[in-house]
C-alpha cells in the first residue's frame, strides 16, 4: 500500500519530488480506510428522492432519451491540432501562426461560457466527458476549447460536488490535440476578490500542469496593474497569455465619451507591452455593435502586432452580424458555441457562422456535419438541465440599456428571487443601470458586476433612490462588496471613483490606491497542507491546497459532502438532480470496470421522527437508508 501511495501521489506523478520526498510527505503513510461507496451513494440518491436537489424545484424525474454521441472510429489516432503547435514551438510561434491564417479561427465555448450563461454553469463532467473526445476528433481545427475558469471552479465544488481539477485532467486526456483555454480573473483568479500574489502564481502553474494552455486574463476594472502578475505567471509557464480588455459602453456614442476608441487603443498597447501573446476583447454583455466592431478591430489591427481574439454574448441577437463586421475588419479568432448551446446570453452559433461565411474568403475551416452532430448531442444533454434555464427565449435588446454580462443575468435574477424581489425584477434591471452611472460608468464584469448587482438589489429592497443615497447615505449600511470596491480592493477604475459617493460609502475610511495584493501576506501552503492533512485525514494534493486557498469554506464543505456521500460525479445527470423512479434500475460505474446496479424498491411514509426509509436493491441485495424529510 505504501508503494501504491507513492506512485499515485500527485507530486510523484508531477515529478516534483526529491530525496526528501518521503520524509516531507506524511500522507504517504496514510492508507485508505475501507469505505462503503455503495451506502454513501444510496444515501445521496435517497436524499435526492426525499428532499430534491437544492435550488431545483422538486419534480418527477423526467424520462429522456440518451443524447446521441456521434459514432466514430476510436481506434484511429486523434488528429493533431493547435496544442501540438504550442507544445512543439512555444507561444510566440503559435501567435504568429494564428496571424498567418486566412480563415477566421474559432474557439468553442460550449464546455464553459455557453453553459455558464445558459444553464447557470451546471453542466457536469459526466456529460462533458461523453463528448470531449468526439469534439477533439471532429473539430481538430479549432483554435481552442474553453474548458475552465469563470464560475466553473466555484460551481463545480459548491453545487455539483465535483472536483474542478479532476474535470480538467479528465477532459485533457480525451482531447489532447486542441488548446485548452480558461478565463482567469487576473488577481481575482477564479474568485471574487484579490488573492495574494503567490496564490495567483501557484494557481497558474498548477492549471498549466493540469492542462490549460491559453489563459484569457482580464481585470474587472480594465486596470492593467492588476493584470501584470497573471500575465507574467502565464509567460513563465510557457503558456499563452491572452490579455483581454473588457468592452463596455459604445465607442460610437458621442454622448458617452468615457470609453471611446482612443481608450481601447491605449489599453491594447499597454497590454501588448505587458507581454500579451494575444489581445482579447471581452464583450461580456454583448454590447459591441457591428459598425463599432468594424472600427474597433480595424484600428486595433493597426495598433498591435499580436493576434486579436473576440468574445461576445449574443443576448441582443446581433452577435453574428457583429462578428461578420469584425471578421471583415480582420479579427483573428472568434468565440462560438455549438448550435444547441448557442445564442441568447451564450455565444453566437458556430453552425450559423459557418453558413454566414460560406463563399467568403475567411470561411472557418470546420466540418459543418460534425457541428450538426455535436449539436444533436448537446440538444439532448441540455434537456437534463432544463431546471436551470433562465426563461429568456428571445433576443433581448434591453441589454444595451442595463449592460448586464451574459453570465450574470440569470444569476442576479436568482439572487433577486432569493431576497423576495422576483416580482420587481424589472426595477432591479433599471436600478442596475442607475448604479452603473452613480459608480461613474464602470466596467461591469465579474466581480465588479456583482458589486453593481449587490447595490442595485440593496437599493430596490430598501426602496432607496439615487437621491436617498446622497441625502441619507451617512446613515446607511452598504453591502460589504460595495464598501470594498470603493476602498480599492478590486483595483482602480478608469478615471477614478466618483469622490462624493466614495466619501459617503467609506464613512471616513481611507481607500487604497496600489495593488490590493501588495499588502497581503503570501499564503503559507505548507501550513494549509498540514491543516488539511489533519482535517481530511488523507493525502493532500497541491490541487486541494489551491482549492482551499481560493475557497476555504466551499472546499471544506465539498470535502465534508464527499466524506458523507462519496464521489457523486459518477451518477448520471438525471439521477443526480432527480433521484430515481419507483421500480427503476440504474447502473453506476464507480470506477473503470466496477459497476453497481441500483434499484429503487419503495419509499416509506414519514415516520414519527420525520424520517423516511428508502428501500433499494444494490447488486440484487436489499439495502435501506433513512432520510430526514425536510419538506
Ligand atoms: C466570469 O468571470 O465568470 C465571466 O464569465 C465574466 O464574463
Ligand atoms: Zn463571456
Amino acid at each position: 500500500a505504501f508503494l501504491e501511495n507513492v506512485v499515485q501521489h500527485p507530486r510523484f506523478l508531477n515529478g516534483e519530488y526529491n530525496t526528501s520526498f518521503i520524509d516531507t510527505t506524511p500522507e504517504l503513510f496514510v492508507f485508505p480506510k475501507r469505505k462503503d461507496r455503495g451506502t454513501k451513494m444510496l444515501s445521496f440518491i435517497g436524499e435526492t428522492i426525499v428532499n430534491g436537489y437544492p435550488g431545483l424545484e422538486k419534480a418527477k424525474k423526467p424520462i429522456s432519451d440518451k443524447p446521441q454521441v456521434p459514432k466514430l472510429k476510436l481506434t484511429e489516432p486523434i488528429p493533431d491540432g493547435t496544442k501540438q503547435i504550442l507544445d512543439r514551438e512555444g507561444p510566440e510561434v503559435l501567435a504568429k501562426w494564428v496571424k498567418e491564417q486566412k480563415d477566421v479561427l474559432l474557439t468553442d465555448t460550449t464546455f464553459r461560457d455557453a453553459h455558464q450563461s445558459l444553464l447557470a454553469t451546471r453542466v457536469r463532467t459526466h456529460d462533458l466527458k461523453q463528448i470531449a473526445e468526439p469534439t477533439a476528433r471532429m473539430l481538430p481545427n479549432l483554435f481552442s476549447m474553453e474548458m475552465w475558469g469563470g464560475a466553473t471552479f466555484d460551481v463545480a465544488m459548491r453545487f455539483l460536488h465535483e472536483d474542478p481539477w479532476e474535470r480538467l485532467i479528465t477532459l485533457r486526456k480525451q482531447a489532447p490535440n486542441v488548446l485548452f483555454q480558461m478565463l482567469l480573473r487576473a488577481s481575482n483568479a477564479v474568485g471574487y476578490k484579490n488573492y495574494p500574489d503567490n496564490v495567483i502564481e501557484e494557481f497558474v502553474a498548477k492549471s498549466s500542469n493540469a492542462g490549460i494552455d491559453v489563459f484569457r486574463i482580464f481585470d474587472s476594472l480594465n486596470w492593467v496593474p492588476g493584470m501584470t502578475l497573471a500575465i507574467d505567471s502565464v509567460r513563465n509557464n510557457n503558456k499563452i497569455a491572452e490579455a483581454a480588455m473588457c468592452y463596455t459602453g459604445d465607442i460610437l456614442d458621442s454622448s458617452r465619451p468615457k470609453y471611446d476608441l482612443a481608450y481601447y487603443k491605449n489599453l491594447a498597447k499597454e497590454l501588448e507591452q505587458a507581454g500579451a501573446h494575444i489581445l482579447g476583447i471581452k464583450d461580456m454583455a454583448g454590447l459591441l455593435k457591428p459598425e463599432a466592431a468594424y472600427q474597433l478591430i480595424s484600428t486595433l489591427k493597426e495598433t498591435v502586432d499580436i493576434p486579436i481574439h473576440l468574445h461576445t454574448h449574443d443576448t441582443s441577437g446581433n452577435g453574428l452580424f457583429m462578428y461578420a463586421k469584425a471578421i471583415e475588419a480582420g479579427v483573428d479568432i472568434v468565440d462560438v458555441a455549438v448550435s444547441s448551446m448557442a445564442g441568447l446570453t451564450s455565444q453566437p452559433s458556430a453552425n450559423s457562422l459557418y453558413y454566414a461565411l460560406s463563399h467568403s474568403e475567411r470561411k472557418p475551416n470546420v466540418d459543418i456535419k460534425a457541428l450538426e452532430q455535436l449539436g444533436e448531442f448537446w440538444d439532448g444533454t441540455r434537456k437534463y438541465y432544463a431546471g436551470f434555464e433562465s426563461g429568456m427565449n428571445a433576443p433581448h435588446t434591453e441589454v444595451y440599456e442595463h449592460e448586464m454580462p451574459g453570465g450574470q443575468y440569470s444569476n442576479l435574477q436568482q439572487q433577486a428571487k432569493a431576497v423576495g424581489l422576483a416580482a420587481r425584477w424589472n426595477e432591479v434591471k433599471k436600478m442596475y443601470r442607475t448604479v452603473n452611472d452613480m459608480f461613474g460608468d464602470v466596467v461591469k464584469v465579474t466581480p465588479s458586476s456583482k458589486v453593481v448587482g449587490d447595490m442595485a438589489l440593496y437599493m430596490v429592497q430598501n426602496n432607496l433612490t439615487e437621491e436617498d443615497i446622497y441625502n441619507k447615505g451617512e446613515s446607511l449600511d452598504f453591502p460589504d462588496s460595495v464598501v470594498e470596491l470603493f476602498e480599492g480592493q478590486l483595483g482602480q477604475p478608469y478615471q477614478g471613483f466618483p469622490e462624493k459617493l466614495q466619501k459617503i460609502i467609506l464613512k471616513g475610511r481611507k481607500p487604497i490606491e496600489g495593488r490590493p495584493s501588495e499588502n497581503m501576506e503570501p499564503v503559507d501552503f505548507q501550513e494549509i497542507k498540514e491543516k488539511l492533512f489533519k482535517q481530511l485525514d488523507r493525502q493532500v494534493t497541491s490541487h486541494d491546497m489551491l482549492s482551499y486557498a481560493l475557497y476555504p469554506k466551499v472546499f471544506t464543505e465539498f470535502e465534508a459532502f464527499r466524506n458523507q456521500f462519496g464521489d457523486v460525479s459518477v451518477l448520471d445527470t438525471l439521477t443526480f438532480f432527480y433521484g430515481m423512479r419507483l421500480g427503476e434500475e440504474i447502473e453506476v460505474e464507480i470506477e473503470k470496470g466496477k459497476t453497481l446496479i441500483v434499484k429503487l424498491v419503495s419509499l416509506s411514509k414519514p415516520q414519527d421522527d420525520g424520517t423516511r426509509i428508502v428501500y433499494f436493491e444494490l447488486n440484487g441485495q436489499p439495502r435501506e437508508v433513512v432520510i430526514k424529510d425536510m419538506n
